[in-house]
């Protein structure tokens, strides 16, 4: 039987992603066909522990797993460029047009402009005959702004409990990427506390908590409308009573008090410090790619706020717009650490600038290839 999953989206909440997939909240056996459901049926106890990472672990599944869920960013990324090269001899004109590609596929002017201003100094020295020579030249430079911000993977320090702090606004993936992410440390035999410190709906609480649950790992809680920093206090105490090595604190998008958001978070931040010296050692804004430019404007807000030490990019998959990756970096210098590209655990992705690329890049042939051997392995 298909089970009750905590990361699902709420009642009332907008669709996760602009996409074919159709979530409902509670009850999956009357949802259509996702693949989660499958493998819920299929396979009740990998969603759990995690069990599926290590199968899907091999380059081909992982390369199949990246371009299925930018499949969506490909086609309003790389398919309206391609049109735009096709058979044509190289000019100005082309470099014009791709500039408005870029800007449509929310790359965002200051970063389309810079970089077709780059492009159109490797043409001047190359001297390229047609405009498909270009695609080379844009996925070199797409690859380079990429790597200016090098991406550590997500890993546990030696600090012990190793405190991670999510923040970002509401709906845009926290707490699925904290179930994400603990299925990944559980996997790794880490022992995991996950804190409740969003405390402005009680459902914010509950799905937590019953996530947790299912995940077998503890989490520290309070009644709804609690003070975020005193929930946050006692996670972290609970953190090194218990002896734990990693300790992932929910945080809320908003507010029911008057208090401005970032005052608060920063609160729980200061808190955490007061606690552990050296703590939070990361905190992580996840943003909603879906939201476009958006995203790019509440990363600045928060990186104005917190010391950021990186992003998760939630729901790439179903997403048209998630070109703003390449303006958050940019722009920010924030690295993106993970990407969201489904829903099940070994959905959330360490992120890699090259995997990326080569996933937006790549065409529909190379993806029924992967997908069959990515289906005899
Ligand atoms: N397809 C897809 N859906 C996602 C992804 N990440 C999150 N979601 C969905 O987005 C919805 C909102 O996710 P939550 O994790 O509850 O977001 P939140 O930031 O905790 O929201 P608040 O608690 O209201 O602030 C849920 O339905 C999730 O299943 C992703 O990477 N891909
Ligand atoms: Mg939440």
């Amino acid at each position: 039987m298909a089970q009750w999953l905590p990361w699902r989206r709420k009642k009332n909440e907008s669709p996760a992603v602009e996409s074919e997939v159709e979530m409902e909240a509670e009850i999956p056996a009357s949802l259509p066909n996702l693949s989660l459901d499958a493998a819920v049926e299929d396979e009740p106890d990998a969603l759990i522990t995690g069990t599926t990472l290590s199968s899907s672990s091999s380059q081909i599944q992982r390369q199949s797993l990246w371009r299925r869920g930018l499949a969506r960013l490909r086609r309003v990324f790389i398919a309206p460029i391609d049109r735009l090269f096709r058979g044509r001899p190289f000019s100005d004109e082309v470099l014009a047009e791709l500039e408005e590609a870029l800007i449509m596929a929310d790359v965002g002017v200051r970063t389309s402009t810079a970089l077709v201003g780059r492009l159109q100094e490797r043409c001047r020295q190359q001297r390229p005959e047609n405009a498909e020579d270009l695609k080379a030249y844009l996925k070199d430079e797409l690859l380079t702004l990429l790597q200016k911000a090098p991406s550590p993977p997500l890993v546990l320090g030696a600090a012990k409990p190793w405190v991670i702090l999510m923040v970002g606004v509401n709906g845009v993936g926290k707490t699925t990427s904290i179930a994400k992410l603990t299925a990944r440390f559980l996997q790794q035999q880490k022992k995991v506390l996950v804190v409740a410190a969003d405390t402005f709906r009680a459902a914010a609480i509950e799905q937590l908590d019953i996530w947790a649950q299912r995940l077998g790992v503890e989490c520290i809680k309070h009644a709804s409308g609690a003070s975020p920093a005193a929930v946050a206090f006692d996670g972290v105490r609970a953190a090194i009573a218990r002896d734990v090595d990693v300790v992932i604190i929910d945080t809320a998008g908003r507010l029911h008090t008057k208090t401005p958001l970032m005052e608060e978070l920063k609160k729980v931040q200061r808190i955490i410090a007061r606690e552990l010296p050296e703590a939070p050692h990361e905190i992580l804004l996840v943003l909603d790619a879906s939201t476009g430019q958006n995203a790019l404007n509440q990363a600045q807000a928060f990186q104005h706020a917190f010391p950021l030490t990186g992003i998760i990019l939630a729901k790439m998959d179903g997403s048209a717009r998630g070109g703003v990756a390449f303006a958050i970096v940019d722009r920010l210098g924030v690295p993106i650490r993970c990407l969201g590209l489904g829903e099940r655990p070994e959905d959330l992705q360490d992120f890699s600038a090259q995997e990326f690329v080569d996933a937006i890049f790549s065409s529909s042939e190379d993806e029924v290839s992967l997908d069959m051997r990515a289906g005899d392995s």
